[in-house]
């Protein structure tokens, strides 16, 4: 075995990728990540036997969360630019001991590589498998993925300048608690709930600063057809690229469009007065390679997920920022002030043809929290008179899986008195189904971003409220999430920490969950796996 990675829904064969990603990581990337995340636990041993006050250490927590933000599932696949991330690392943790003494004796915070070829093999006796018990491995794994997503949350929220000092001595506490063989699987247990309760506040975090910076999202309607000039399309979740691309081309005759899950900036009222943002291009990641050829113009990735493009001619009109890197691929970086150049993307956009048109009309958005409060009246009445029987959240992640399939026919076959609340790029799977509505309410209401699950869980316990409900599991509302990277299981931790109870997840159960650790979650929050779609009707209904 060359290298062991079983984080994402696509792991292969369901429990580990161990020759090369079904993603497209290398064995190389895979073991540049896994000592990347060693490193980032030999600097929480720093803080943490410290005590450190994190208020000192802004860099370091800065380098923390991009760190952590760079493994996630298809967004980062530049080896050369992991191992610059360590060796910055290592750096930060050897200048925290130097200032802050106390060195503790841990390996990952004693620990020194030089080359890239140190690196790879030192990652071999500290990835995943180092772990022997399954089931610590497991829950120890389940906490690190839900650290990264959390960490995804954060950075986003940090670019618009706001942050909670509270989540990263968090993150360095449970870095150091899972390096800590003392701790039984019960403790860690606690720690997931508890990392849980985290990323709620992380996506509150985010919601806060999204918010404060571009207006609560209103309704929208979000052109999916093109125009005539040439245009940049700008991909993955971060708002403050895509205002400052939006500012960069305004006048250039050079038009924007968003991708997959960028399409939930067209809700926020700051972005409506750039007439150059024209709407969203084609739908999920996975079908970024094909999209990415008819749309012809340069693509940005502000966050995952990449899919490693097959064509040349493709990868040449590829740009990334932020945690993300593809080998190749020019990145652009902020000044010390935030700006980023975008100028070599705009002259490249200008030079290369518009859009080839893949579809048309218009698809519903924007209702996170704020907007599904304005309505509530009418949706209160709804349930009330029974014209609304039951919510179905249906948040999360799209995949390249053919059993993904399975949520396009569940919306379809829902009755046509439900309601389906997503967010995430789980929604192209039903998007543009034409559901109708009821009474005016869309049978398909999209939140946003999969972090603006979060808009969910705010009305959930608005209507627990309004309903005087003692128990949140006692509203008309299902959880039939699908789910793929990192951040949706930072969504799911989320959700079990709020006392949500029944989840359905799927297309499959996480690889990373042993048996036992299944059986844990099962048992104390009834979480399932997706059945096929006739079983799981007749059960939810
Ligand atoms: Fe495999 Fe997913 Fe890891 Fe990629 S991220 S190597 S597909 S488990
Ligand atoms: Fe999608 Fe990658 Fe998870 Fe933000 S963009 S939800 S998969």
């Amino acid at each position: 075995m060359s290298m062991f990675c079983y984080q994402c829904q696509e792991t292969a064969m369901g429990t580990g990728c161990t020759v090369r990603g079904v993603c497209g990581k290398t064995e190389e990337i895979a073991k540049l990540q896994d000592l990347l995340i060693y490193s980032l636990k030999g600097v929480a041993e720093v803080v943490v036997a410290n005590k450190i006050d994190v208020s000192e250490i802004g860099e370091v927590n800065h380098a923390l969360i991009n760190s952590l933000f760079t493994t996630i599932t298809n967004a980062n696949f530049d080896g050369d630019a992991i191992a610059k991330q360590i060796s910055a690392i290592l750096e930060l943790r050897d200048n925290l001991k130097k200032k802050y003494g106390n060195v503790p004796v841990k390996d990952s915070a004693v620990f020194t590589v030089e080359t890239k070829e140190e690196m790879i093999q030192k990652a071999g006796e500290v990835g995943v498998l180092a772990t022997e018990n399954e089931d610590i491995r497991s829950l120890r794994q389940f906490i690190t993925y839900g650290l990264k997503g959390m960490a995804a949350y954060t950075e986003h929220a940090l670019n618009i300048g706001k942050e909670n000092l509270e989540i990263y001595k968090f993150m360095y506490h449970a870095l150091a608690e899972i390096e800590d063989d003392s701790l039984t699987a019960d403790d860690l247990v606690k720690l997931v709930l508890e990392t849980g309760e985290m990323g709620v506040q992380s996506m509150a975090l985010l919601d806060g600063a999204n918010t404060s910076k571009y207006g609560n999202p209103v309704i929208t309607k979000v052109n999916i057809g093109v125009r005539s000039n040439p245009a940049i399309l700008i991909s993955g979740h971060d708002l403050t690229d895509l205002e400052q691309l939006l500012e960069q081309t305004k006048g250039t005759g050079v038009d924007v469009y968003t991708h997959s899950e960028m399409l939930p900036a067209h809700y926020y009222p700051y972005f409506k007065k750039y007439d150059n943002l024209v709407g969203n291009y084609g739908n999920a990641w996975w079908k970024q390679l094909t999209e990415f050829e008819s749309f012809n113009g340069p693509i940005l990735f502000t966050t995952n997920c990449i899919v490693p493009p097959r064509k040349e001619e493709i990868r040449e009109r590829i740009f990334t920022t932020n945690a993300t890197g593809y080998p190749g691929c020019p990145h652009i970086v902020p000044d010390e002030k935030g700006y980023k150049d975008f100028s070599p993307i705009i002259e490249m956009a200008k030079k290369l043809p518009a859009p080839t048109q893949i579809e048309e009309g218009e698809i519903i958005g924007g209702f996170a929290h704020n907007q599904v409060f304005e309505l509530a009246d009418q949706i209160v009445e709804a349930i009330k008179t029974g014209a609304i029987k039951k919510f179905f959240v249906m948040s999360g992640c799209d995949g390249r899986m053919k059993s993904r399939e399975y949520y396009t026919e569940f919306a379809k076959q829902l009755p046509k008195d439900t309601v389906i609340l997503t967010s995430g790029c789980a929604k192209y799977r039903y998007n543009k189904l034409g559901l109708g509505d009821i009474g005016g309410i869309p049978r398909v209401l999209d939140a946003g971003q999969c972090n603006d699950s979060y808009s969910w869980a705010v009305v959930a316990l608005k209507l627990k409220e309004i309903f005087e409900l003692a128990d949140i599991n006692d509203l008309p509302i299902e959880f039939n999430i699908a789910w793929y990277e990192q951040k949706a299981v930072i969504v799911l931790m989320a959700l079990l920490s709020m006392g949500f109870k029944n989840i359905h997840i799927g297309p499959t159960l996480p690889g990373f969950l042993s048996p036992n650790v299944v059986d844990v979650v099962v048992d104390k929050f009834g979480l399932a796996k997706s059945q096929t779609v006739e079983e799981d009707m007749k059960l939810f209904l």
